[in-house]
């Protein structure tokens, strides 16, 4: 089946492992399907819900492409932009807004996690974020979003926005309905310093996540450090139970490889956490090195990042530009 794919990466900083195995290596599977039709935005819109160093902001963005590259996204292949270049995200977003209930808007738990306990200081854009990640994916038409776990109910929301806009205009399937693609086993990366809590670019220790920049050392000294409990390695799945970083390993391991959790279990059974460790920091190694070693020789070669967001953003503005043509005229603009 032809698929019409768009996901995007938020210039942040940081990328880590829970963004390459929970977004970035499906985005690289499915650019490599001959039949789809691939956008990944580097989403510098988004970023600015909380606040951002101007400078550091120009930097991450050229970060977050030559990420993409270096992780095997092919740009001749996948239109590769970033949303601020293309102003019919911003347009549409304002429309489904008008869409978009308060109430729906109110359930979103990523919202209440990342505004805290001090939601009346948090900004517009962060409470009507994914509103605009609706408008980036309606935009494209787009059949299918491949995403980590976290994102799962902004997609609902995403639909749900979809919905009543064909509805309340009746304009049938206007606007397609799209499906996610979550991982299936293990979608949530956790944080190497307490398993409860998602691996995140902004978590301020470092020793929490494993970037896609670390180097070897980097690499061996995290997972050395990872926190682990005091009992051997589970023995069975159920076993993972109530045992969080255990299980977080074993699922990076899991997926570092394209193995089952029942495989790797089975594989470790009883064994003791050091050994383990070292194994998983050779696959860690071997994944992540090349990809770091890319993304530092990418970020030498800025002229060739431009063109590849210039030519991007042409292919996109040429898409979202019909869309957002018809929307206007559905409203009665
Ligand atoms: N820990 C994770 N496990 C699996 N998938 C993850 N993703 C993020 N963290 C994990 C997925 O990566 C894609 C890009 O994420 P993003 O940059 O748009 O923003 P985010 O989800 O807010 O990422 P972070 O790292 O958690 O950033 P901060 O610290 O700023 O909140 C998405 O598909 C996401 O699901």
């Amino acid at each position: 089946m032809r698929k019409k794919i768009f996901s995007g990466v938020q210039p942040t900083g940081n990328l880590h492992l829970g963004n390459y195995l929970g977004a970035i290596k499906n985005f690289v599977k499915l650019n490599n399907e001959d039949q789809n039709e691939c956008v990944f935005c580097v989403v510098d819109l988004h970023a600015i819900t909380v606040a951002q160093d101007p400078k550091k902001l120009k930097e991450n963005i050229y970060e977050t492409v030559a990420t993409f590259i270096a992780s095997g996204i092919n740009p001749e292949k996948s239109i590769i932009f970033n949303q601020s270049k293309v102003s019919a995200h911003s347009e549409t977003a304002w429309i489904l807004s008008c869409v978009a209930r308060m109430g729906w808007l109110n359930r979103m738990t990523q919202f209440k996690e990342k505004a805290g306990k001090d939601k009346e200081k948090a900004s517009i854009g962060l409470y009507s974020y994914p509103v605009l990640m609706a408008a980036d994916i309606l935009l494209y038409d787009t059949t299918h979003v491949p995403v980590g776990d976290d994102q799962k109910q902004h997609l609902e929301l995403c639909r749900d926005i979809a919905q009543k806009f064909n509805n309340d205009f009746n304009v049938g399937d206007f606007f397609k309905l799209p499906e996610p693609l979550i991982q299936k086993e293990f979608s949530r990366i956790m944080s190497l310093r307490d398993g409860t809590k998602k691996m995140s670019k902004s978590e301020s220790s470092d020793l929490s996540r494993i970037n896609l920049t670390d180097d070897k050392d980097q690499i061996v000294n995290k997972i050395k450090k990872a926190k682990t409990d005091p009992l051997p390695m589970p023995s069975s799945l159920e076993d993972l139970n109530n045992r969080p970083e255990a299980k977080n390993l074993i699922g990076i391991y899991s997926s570092l490889n394209d193995f089952t959790l029942e495989k790797t279990v089975k594989e470790f059974s009883e064994k003791n956490f050091s050994d383990f460790k070292k194994i998983l920091s050779d696959v860690c190694v071997e994944k992540i090195e090349p990809i770091s070693n890319k993304i530092k020789k990418l970020l030498n070669e800025k002229n060739y990042i431009d063109k590849i967001l210039s030519e991007g953003s042409k292919k996109a503005e040429d898409i979202a530009s019909k869309k957002i043509k018809n929307i206007k005229e559905i409203v009665g603009f």
